[in-house]
């Protein structure tokens, strides 16, 4: 694995061709600090989660103080390049052979979803699923990638990054053989499910005020669903994901905003109408991603323990690939796939994993030929900077690495 140091990483960004992103050795892991979990929290975990521990052992420490579980990885800790934990698959699952699971939802649970814009599906996956992705998320917080840098550093998270199934080989084979296609098109009553865009989200620190998505790839809206698999008990004080049922509905608020002012007129008939999920190990949530929706973190945005999330948008069969240079939704597309405004998404970019991931699709993504492009980033955000206004672009970068 590179490592290099903070001027060499945005000389590298700028500079760096594709073979940046070619699989390279891993390096041992990095020092992070004890893990530690309230007592309540722990207590709470072990009385409702029989099946699956609320966190690893380490995370089930008591904390004397409040104190981060995850610090911020030091500038010259970051990595380059693609990395694989080399982690078994559950269930005897062998990577790249095994058809992907299923897993049945109801009808009723469609319908949640289409009337109130948000669905809780819970235990999707089993103890087995959860601690291949805590095992694959304590992997790549102990080496963070250079793509975690801007959200990170911003302190918005303690970890997070954009397409992590690109760089993490982990994260990829949990989309090509785990349920969560299968969930996601049965919810989307469509008969194809490719990623869009997706984020592992470590500690929300503060927590992310009122807002509608709008980093979910070079999609629309309606192609698009919004998924979070949570591998943690939300903490029972905060971080709670809470949504405005039917707000996927509204016609106010602006194409373009990010956070909304759920005071605003025309928001009436939504604002009293909360829907807050204590989600668990193994569950899901799945949204429109116009639904308005908030997750807040504990005041002083201290997390004491691992609250892990693997989230994203996916997109229906017959997605078009729309281009959002000179938006900001064109932070979420910034790979170099050649793919032109109104073709059909079909790429390896944006792989399919529903009915079946793409043997050649997965191919080229562990060959590193599906990365970001420097030229790509400036190109298009240099766009973005011309057209936005200077408000807008201010407010598309704070989400930058996190929306
Ligand atoms: O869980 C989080 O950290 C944020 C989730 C969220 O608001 C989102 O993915 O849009």
């Amino acid at each position: 694995m590179v490592k290099i140091s903070t001027l060499a990483l945005f000389a590298t960004i700028s500079a760096a061709p594709v073979s940046a992103f070619i699989p390279s050795n891993v390096s041992s892991p990095r020092g992070v600090t004890s893990i530690r979990q309230s007592t309540r929290a722990a207590e709470e975990a072990v009385a409702t989660t029989p099946s699956i521990p609320s966190s690893d052992d380490a995370n089930s420490m008591k904390s004397p103080k409040r104190e981060k579980v995850l610090k911020e990885p030091a500038l010259w800790e970051y990595n380059f390049g693609l990395q694989d934990p080399k982690l078994a698959l559950p269930h005897g699952i062998v990577e790249r052979v095994t058809p992907p699971e299923k897993f049945e939802i109801t009808e009723e649970q469609i319908q949640t979803l289409e009337r109130d814009g948000v669905v809780h599906i819970k235990n999707v996956f089993d103890k087995e699923w959860v601690q291949y992705l805590r095992d694959a998320t304590k992997y790549q917080t102990e080496e963070p990638h250079f793509w975690a840098f801007a959200g990170t550093a911003s302190k918005l998270y303690d970890y997070i990054q954009r397409n992590i199934w690109q760089t993490n080989k982990a994260f990829a084979n949990f989309y090509y053989h785990s349920a969560m296609g299968h969930v996601l098109a049965q919810c989307g009553r469509t008969d194809e499910i490719r990623i869009s865009t997706d984020l592992l989200m470590v500690n929300p620190n503060k927590g992310f005020k009122w807002h509608q998505d709008n980093q979910n790839g070079p999609i629309t809206w309606d192609e698009g669903i919004r998924f979070w698999i949570t591998m943690d008990e939300t903490p029972a004080e905060y971080g709670a994901p809470v949504y405005l049922k039917g707000s996927h509905n509204n016609n106010i608020v602006d194409e373009q905003a990010v956070f909304v002012d759920i005071e605003q007129e025309g928001l009436e008939e939504y604002r009293n109408e909360i829907a807050e999920f204590r989600t668990m190990p193994g569950d899901m949530l799945i949204w429109h991603p116009r639904t308005i929706h908030k997750v807040d973190g504990p005041d002083d945005g201290i997390w004491t323990s691992y609250r892990r999330v693997l989230g994203g948008t996916a997109a229906k069969g017959g997605t078009i690939y729309h281009d959002k240079t000179g938006s900001g939704g064109v932070l979420s597309d910034l790979g170099h796939h050649g793919l032109q405004d109104g073709d059909k998404l079909d790429s390896p970019f944006f792989p399919i994993v529903y009915p079946q991931f793409d043997q050649k699709e997965a191919q080229n993504r562990d060959a590193g030929t599906v990365g970001r492009s420097p030229k790509d980033i400036v190109s298009k955000i240099g766009g973005l900077a011309g057209k936005a206004s200077g408000e807008k672009f201010a407010s598309f970068f704070k989400v930058l690495g996190s929306r």
